[in-house]
């Protein structure tokens, strides 16, 4: 083992957990792939048998407990999130959980709380468009004052389906706009005061009762606006962008790049940009890689970068707001507490 090398336990290896242990083991520098585990025992033994060195431990608390597991990637599903991560903090190790943190403002606060009496940061969020080259250089425009200040952003956010017969309308809030939401608080360096979900008449795709496509309105601590659009079923591939609007300028983050011209004989005739990305995992790939390796390399300082424990707790609160706001079409207030007591 390299000095000082990472070594990392992957909880959850689903299509996500198990692309992130591909990355660890393939892309990512300073940091070695150890154990795995999943409910379904056979999925993370087949996984742990892909590669050498890695075991399959059933318990997940066992594998964030094990002396050999130095830090802990959560890719599980959002409800056991909380008891994942208050294990970390006990054990006193970095964790890289997906979003969302928590299922709700409250079990995202115990987290929170936990963390600070450990008295250490351990948290990152897995808010992967902060890592994405183009997000990031947005981000640092805006901040840097340029194009003057940010009056609007406008984001789309559109995947090609769901087909989960099991798929409800809150879910779009949840796991889908809960990205937008950290990007808008990234972007303005703000809080959002409050949230308006609109429902649109749905398309024919969506599932019986779910309303697809949602657009969500954010009020900024400053006065800005954020529009948002997520269609999840929108049956062509993922588009993912934002456009800062600012007094002296704007700028697009995500937008195609026209690649090579080509024409040929037969359907279609030709193309003359690039093809749109089928899913998340190909559009952010990227940004996964250079979010892990950031925080391989933070962890191993003692230190932590990217979205924090506050920004999980902060989405989640804004995310049950529009949730509220989804059911009833009106604005509703974001409520937090305040961030240096906690109280
Ligand atoms: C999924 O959970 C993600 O995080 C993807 O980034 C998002 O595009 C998708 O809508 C979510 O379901």
């Amino acid at each position: 083992m390299a000095e000082n090398e990472l070594r990392v336990g992957v909880i959850g290896v689903g299509m996500m957990g198990a692309d992130h242990a591909d990355r660890l083991v393939h892309r990512v520098a300073g940091a070695r792939l150890v154990a795995v585990s999943d409910p379904d025992t056979a999925r993370a033994a087949a996984l742990a048998g892909r590669y050498d060195g890695v075991r399959s431990v059933d318990d997940p608390l066992a594998l964030v407990a094990d002396d050999e597991v130095d830090a802990v990637v959560i890719a599980s599903p959002g409800f056991v999130h909380e008891e994942q991560v208050l294990a970390c903090i006990a054990a006193g190790k970095y964790v890289l959980c997906e979003k969302p943190l928590t299922m709700d403002s409250e079990s995202s606060l115990r987290v929170l709380r936990a963390e600070r009496e450990a008295g250490k940061e351990l948290i990152q969020v897995g808010f992967m468009r902060r890592f994405d080259p183009q997000y990031a250089q947005l981000q640092q425009l805006l901040a840097s004052g340029d194009l003057g200040r940010t009056l609007l952003l406008h984001n789309t956010h559109r995947n090609k389906s769901v087909p989960n017969p099991e798929f409800r309308s809150e879910m779009i809030v949840r796991d889908s706009l809960v990205h937008e939401v950290d990007v808008a608080r990234f972007m303005f360096g703000q809080e959002i005061t409050t949230i308006q979900v609109l429902s649109p008449a749905p398309t024919s795709h969506a599932c019986e009762g779910v309303v697809d496509p949602q657009v969500a309105l954010f009020t900024m601590a400053g006065g800005g606006v954020v529009t948002n659009e997520v269609f999840v079923n929108c049956q062509v591939g993922y588009e993912v962008r934002c456009e800062a609007v600012s007094e002296r300028g704007t700028a697009i983050a995500g937008r195609p790049q026209s690649g090579l011209y080509t024409t040929r004989v037969g359907e279609p005739a030709g193309s003359w940009g690039g093809t749109v990305d089928p899913d998340f995992i190909a559009r952010f790939g990227l940004a996964y890689d250079l979010e892990f390796q950031a925080w391989v390399d933070a962890t191993r300082r003692g230190e932590v970068v990217g979205a924090t424990s506050w920004d999980g707790y902060a989405s989640t609160a804004v995310c049950e707001a529009g949730m509220q706001s989804l059911a009833s079409g009106q604005p509703v207030a974001v409520t937090l507490v305040d961030k240096e007591t906690l109280t």
